[in-house]
């Protein structure tokens, strides 16, 4: 088993996410993704017709920028790049050249991918994963899962998309480990402002004390 640079398998899959200790957030009855930005109207997907639409499984690792990867994972889910091309592109405004996504979470996590990366032909809508429903800790109702990118920008509890034409803002612009614009495991693009070598030894120092506080939302990976 191959890991991308500076990183080591993780035992199962833990809850990675900065949320540390915070609950994951409640799932409205009838939950929906408002899909807007620069499109002619806002499309309004109900989290309940993913499972309607074409869907594929995807077996792969999942990289936490800290240096953690959860190996083997069986998603299920609708892929992205089909969904755009069928379901955005017919209504984008005309002229509107899309760069940049930007994916929101129930908890009000938010990401950004260029729309060239989200487009890989691994990026997944992920309702299910390991032959279950998507629980709480990894993301339900639905979550993004770009496993070529570092899991910062693998939103969970997905319930908002907007394209955009334009950089938009960096969310994480005052912080010193602000995520890398793209994040791509394999090129170890860590961070936006350090280099991913120089911050290996600070992740490892942290990780016993970030898996501690997550354990609440982790679970053991079935064999
Ligand atoms: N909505 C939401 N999505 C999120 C996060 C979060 O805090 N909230 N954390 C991100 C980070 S930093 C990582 S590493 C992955 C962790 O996924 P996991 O919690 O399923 O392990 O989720 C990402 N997506
Ligand atoms: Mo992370």
């Amino acid at each position: 088993m191959t890991l991308p640079p500076g990183q080591r398998a993780a035992d199962g899959f833990p809850r990675f996410g900065t949320h540390l200790h915070r609950p994951p957030p409640p799932v409205p009855a009838d939950p929906v993704i408002v899909i807007g930005g620069a499109l002619t109207e806002t499309l309004t997907l109900s989290v309940a017709d993913l499972a309607h639409l074409p869907r594929r499984e995807l077996r792969a690792d999942f990289h936490c920028v800290a240096g953690w990867s959860a190996t083997n994972l069986l998603w299920e889910g609708v892929a992205f790049g089909p969904f755009y091309r069928t379901r955005i592109e017919p209504l984008l405004r005309p002229g509107a050249r899309i760069s940049h996504v930007v994916f929101e979470g129930l908890d009000g996590y938010r990401s950004t991918a260029w729309l060239e990366d989200a487009l890989a032909e691994d990026v997944l809508l992920a309702d299910r994963l390991d032959g279950q429903p998507l629980d709480g800790g990894h993301g339900a109702p639905v979550r993004l899962v770009s496993p070529g990118q570092y899991g910062f920008v693998s939103t969970k509890h997905l319930c908002g998309i907007s394209f955009h034409a334009s950089k938009p803002p960096d969310f994480d612009r005052w912080s010193p480990i602000a995520g890398h614009p793209r994040a791509r495991v394999w090129l170890e693009e860590r961070h936006r402002h350090l280099p991913g070598r120089l911050v290996r030894p600070v992740y490892r120092g942290l990780i016993r004390p970030i898996r501690s506080l997550s354990a609440r939302g982790s679970r053991a990976k079935p064999e």
